[in-house]
């Protein structure tokens, strides 16, 4: 037993030092320390034991789990402090010779935020399969909602993912309850082209999974993260929606900061910009991602992050973004 719990550390670490990313780690530490682990495989066979055995191993097994989840925690923390240099390094080196994109900008700004709120970044893939973008969000096949999103299907019988949704349930999934996650992404879709609307734009997931969640921890997280996104108060309207996905569902529109609220064609004339909707993740979603909705619950959101650099820096047709025109990106540096 002593040798395998040895055995089983040492490995842990040895894996860690081949993570040069957040994602890489998380598997990892859902390898080690994750439900279908094979310590949490021991721990489990505790119950079973004599009760001299529970005695010789039962502290020595709960010893070793808390010791390897500390090893992947303080890998985790070292890790992110050691992106931050990097990043912050590259910066000083490069300011006066490029600039970023106003959306990589703008994601790197929220999901800092979302990080000292303890979520973690993860990702999904851009070609996914109807089951993870529709049918495990609780849209089964010929259900209207599939028109709310005009789908690119390739042929392989693959899609372009509509929405940064589909990785709630590969999340699930793959790391269990609780959960804490954000997931920028690029998401498509078949649209008329306008100034507010692309067919190739950002959003960004947010999702918590726990016991006892409410609504008011999801509306939380929304107010500070656009003070700390606008720097200033900004007006913002809570409408009731609808999402297959979340039960009750809910539309978060930003007063239009292009025009301050008056209207123009950014917003079709409304004043308003819709910008984050969300809401409580529905039990089907829950059960899909093998989480058992009588224990846990949660919210979810999905920022329009290509709308939230729109507001952020003041520009009126969201295509220029997409335009690869350097001579308009140059504008934008981060402060
Ligand atoms: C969704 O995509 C849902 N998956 C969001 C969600 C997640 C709801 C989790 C509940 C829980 P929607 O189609 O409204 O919802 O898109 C979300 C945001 O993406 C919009 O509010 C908007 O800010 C942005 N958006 C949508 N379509 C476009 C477009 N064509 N161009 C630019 N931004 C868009």
């Amino acid at each position: 037993m002593e040798e395998e719990l040895n055995s089983l550390k040492e490995n842990l670490e040895k894996e860690l030092k081949n993570c040069e990313k957040e994602a890489d780690v998380l598997n990892v530490k859902s390898k080690y320390v994750g439900k279908k682990s094979r310590i949490m495989e021991i721990l489990s066979s505790l119950k079973d034991m004599t009760v001299e055995d529970k005695r010789k191993y039962g502290s020595l097994i709960n010893n070793t789990k808390k010791e390897m989840e500390n090893i992947v925690n303080n890998f985790l923390e070292s890790l992110n402090t050691q992106l931050k240099i990097d990043f912050d390094d590259t910066l000083d080196f490069d300011v006066n010779v490029g600039s970023m994109h106003p959306v990589t900008i703008v994601a790197k700004e929220v999901t800092d935020i979302l990080k000292k709120m303890g979520f973690t970044i993860v990702s999904g893939p851009e070609m996914d399969n109807e089951f993870y973008n529709f049918e495990a969000l609780n849209i089964p096949k010929d259900h209207p909602a599939r028109d709310m999103q005009d789908t690119f299907y390739l042929d392989n019988s693959m899609l372009l993912r509509t929405h940064t949704s589909g990785v709630q349930v590969r999340a699930m999934e793959k790391y269990g309850a609780p959960l804490r996650i954000c997931v920028p992404g690029r998401v498509f879709r078949n649209e008329d082209l306008d100034a507010s609307h692309e067919n190739t734009f950002f959003q960004l997931e947010g999702m918590v999974i726990d016991e006892n969640i409410s609504i008011e921890n999801l509306i939380g997280v929304m107010q500070e993260l656009l003070r700390e996104v606008f720097h200033q108060d900004v007006l913002v309207r809570l409408r009731p929606g609808f999402f297959p996905f979340t039960e009750p569902s809910y539309e978060l529109d930003c007063s239009c900061l292009i025009c301050g609220g008056k209207g123009c064609p950014t917003c079709k004339n409304s004043g308003w910009i819709e910008l984050i909707p969300g809401g409580m993740v529905h039990p089907n979603v829950l059960r899909a991602g093998g989480i058992d909705p009588e224990k846990y619950n949660g919210f979810a959101f999905g920022l329009g992050l290509t709308r939230l650099a729109m507001m952020k820096y003041k520009i009126n047709d969201i295509r220029v973004l997409n335009s690869g025109d350097i001579r308009y990106l140059e504008n934008f540096k981060i402060n």
